[in-house]
């Protein structure tokens, strides 16, 4: 029997010290000394977190996170700055576009990290190892700025691997390898595995990505409940996701909020995720939009930003549809950083397609709904139509 799955070349790359090094490139007297990016520690008593660190200042002990306060009396000597975002950005800008000249299919994480698919890219530029290779002289010749790289067939292994030799690392798990690759690895490298589900896999002995990857299936549901089939997978190295280009076309529908002020409150995020949802859902069925793929976005108090999406078998079409999956996703990223204050977060849709092809869901009698081909939930058919019929005002109860 043929296989139909191909190798494919997967690749992550994730810039070193970003902000500090761009500070860094940018201010060349700042080269070689420990500079911290944050607040301004006011000699130890400031308040703030510290966005990112220079290796230099990290030998002290200094790490994104870390109140401002004790990064001072780690790092006295330490060079403080204010983030510079704008800064940042135009230098994020000139990495992807370098990321873009070797494939089309680059998946942005964060402002300085991205997943590439350079299956197609090989005739052109070689194997993986020496795209990677391409890929990191050309960011260094166009930016004086150094990032790490990994490589192999899946995003999930590749990921954890640009983290394995940083700064300016390229590490490379051979097709085939990825299992033992990782059995020597800790747990807390796979991807959805917080702090709380650390503690509690080493409190029964499971340390090592190996001890996982070798648990029965239900050992592995019975530890972990719902995601213990998942994480057993991506422990044996095993990742089928596609890598998600963004393209310059409308191909999203998002919507984000900055808080007036950062917020710690579980409640007021998923309030607001729920009316974005509630947006991002009517526009799509306004305009006939479809998707599968939920996109969720949320930014620190010490801007870290980051991007989770998820693709559904079919499509989304019910605000609770798209709102419990952004739920999820927020709560698979709020585990691993749970002591942080939230400045921005956003939600949508992507990857989405026009189709002409059926009528306006509008139109459609309020419970008439027989020959609808979509799933289509009756509150928010009923909820369209008083929308357009009224415009904005009307509301729904739960969210006034
Ligand atoms: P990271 O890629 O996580 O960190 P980094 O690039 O500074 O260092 P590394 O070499 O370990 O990759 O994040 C990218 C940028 O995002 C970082 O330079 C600053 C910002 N950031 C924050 O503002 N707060 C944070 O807690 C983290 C982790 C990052
Ligand atoms: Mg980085």
């Amino acid at each position: 029997m043929y296989s139909c799955s191909m190798k494919k070349i997967i690749l992550h790359a994730d810039m070193d010290a970003f902000f500090a090094a761009v500070e860094q490139v940018n201010n060349p007297s700042l080269k070689g000394k420990p500079v911290i990016i944050g607040a301004d520690p006011v000699k130890g008593k400031g308040r703030g977190v510290v966005s990112t660190a220079s290796y230099e200042a990290r030998k002290f002990g200094v790490h994104s996170a870390m109140s401002v306060s004790e990064a001072y009396r780690k790092c006295p000597e330490g060079i403080f700055l204010f983030p510079n975002m704008e800064l940042y950005k135009s230098y994020s800008k000139i990495i992807f576009d370098i990321f873009r000249k070797y494939t089309p299919l680059v998946e942005p994480l964060s402002i300085d990290e991205a997943f590439l698919d350079c299956t197609g890219s090989e005739k052109l530029y070689g194997d993986g190892v020496s795209i990677a290779k391409k890929i990191k002289e050309d960011v260094f010749n166009s930016t004086g700025l150094t990032v790490s790289v990994g490589v192999s067939s899946n995003k999930s292994v590749s990921k954890i691997a640009s983290d394995l030799n940083k700064p300016d690392g390229l590490s490379i798990c051979p097709y085939g390898k990825e299992k033992e690759f990782l059995s020597e690895l800790h747990i807390s490298c796979i991807w959805g595995v917080g702090k709380k589900t650390v503690k509690y896999l080493e409190s029964i002995g499971i340390h090592k990505v190996g001890d996982l990857a070798v648990l029965s299936s239900d050992n592995a549901l019975k530890i972990l409940g719902n995601n213990g089939l998942k994480l057993r997978r991506l422990a044996n190295g095993i990742d089928n996701r596609e890598v998600i280009a963004e393209t310059g076309i409308q191909k999203s529908l998002t919507r984000e909020h900055t808080f007036y002020k950062d917020v710690s409150s579980y409640d007021i995020v998923m309030k607001t995720l729920f009316k974005i949802c509630d947006t991002v859902c009517y526009n799509m069925r306004r305009d006939n939009l479809k998707s599968k793929t939920a996109v969720l976005k949320v930014r620190f108090e010490n801007f870290e930003t980051l991007t989770r999406n998820y693709t559904f078998d079919n499509y989304i079409t019910t605000t609770n549809m798209l709102y419990s999956e952004i739920k999820r996703l927020f709560e698979l990223v709020y585990e691993i950083n749970d002591n942080r204050k939230i400045r921005l977060i956003g939600a949508g849709v992507t990857n989405i397609i026009v189709d002409d092809k059926i009528d306006n869901i509008n139109q459609l009698d309020l419970f008439q709904d027989k020959g609808l081909k979509i799933e289509m939930d009756k509150c928010d058919m009923v909820y369209d139509n008083l929308k357009n019929k009224y415009g904005n005002k009307i509301k729904r109860a739960s969210l006034i």
